[in-house]
């Protein structure tokens, strides 16, 4: 288990950005960095299948050992996927959201390609180290990938990507060159980047204390037992918190609004 925060984000971006090369430049154009002022990450995501051996437990169990705690559990019915988020007591750091497959909920030949890639697995792997940035811990025929892709992007995604963080998230609010989410799309828009508009460009309003809004997917070469092939990877996305009635900032997630950021990943 990692003790030091601060390392673990920076081997978790290292082993993003390599497939997320879109990071790069949006830190770029979004960073005031001639004034010193770099991003402020809001949370980072994760994805799993919720078997013994990767369920959400195993996973946050890694951000326990790190001082965070568990503030918030969401229900995506449709996507068969649960989800919670964690806080660390330092502010600064960001915010962790983990999801799970309800494999049980698939169809018998999606649930028998996961436990096929899942039983590949060492049985202790989820408690290394750098179990949340080792990739893929199987091998994936493209017909398997195929077969996920058709029930669950959500697990097509997981099966080809592993386990590493799903998105970084700029924190608006801490941004110098804008503090408005729409003026961000709008240098995103201007920068060539495509956004998800997936529920509108941007999904949540200060109603729910909450605005986001992300790219689509970079894409990179994912190597399939027999070839590699070009897939959606990873994205950014970009939050702009509002303060609450009693006058803090709200610190959880909405779950509708996390519905359509789940869809960053799709191909169209
Ligand atoms: C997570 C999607 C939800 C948010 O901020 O609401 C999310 C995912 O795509 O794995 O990140
Ligand atoms: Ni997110």
């Amino acid at each position: 288990m990692h003790s030091n925060v601060d390392t673990f984000f920076e081997n978790l971006w290292e082993d993003y950005v390599n497939i997320t090369p879109s990071a790069y430049k949006i830190h770029e154009l979004l960073a005031d960095s001639e004034n010193g002022s770099d991003i402020v990450n809001d949370h980072v995501a994760f994805r799993t299948f919720n078997l013994p051996k990767t369920s959400l437990d195993k996973l946050a169990a890694h951000f326990v050992a790190m001082g965070y705690t568990e503030q918030g559990s969401y229900d995506f019915e449709a996507k068969k996927l649960d989800a919670r988020h964690f806080e660390h007591p330092d502010e600064t750091k960001p915010k962790v959201f983990i999801s799970e497959l309800r494999v049980e909920q698939m169809s018998q030949p999606v649930q028998q390609i996961i436990h096929k890639l899942v039983d590949q697995m060492d049985s202790n792997a989820v408690e290394n180290d750098n179990f949340l940035y080792s990739g893929q811990h199987w091998s994936l025929t493209k017909a398997d990938y195929e077969t996920l892709l058709e029930e669950s992007e959500y697990a097509a995604w997981l099966a080809a990507w592993g386990f590493r963080a799903n998105h970084f998230t700029v924190s608006v609010n801490f941004l110098n060159k804008t503090k408005e989410l729409t003026d961000v799309n709008q240098m995103l828009k201007d920068a060539g980047f495509t956004l998800n508009t997936a529920g509108g460009e941007i999904k949540g309003s200060p109603d729910v204390f909450l605005a986001q809004s992300s790219t689509m997917a970079d894409h990179a070469y994912v190597k399939f037992e027999t070839e590699s092939k070009l897939i959606p990877s990873c994205f950014y996305e970009f939050a702009q918190r509002y303060k609450m009635p009693d006058g803090k900032y709200y610190q959880g997630f909405v779950a509708a609004s996390a519905d359509k950021i789940f869809e960053s990943t799709n191909s169209k």
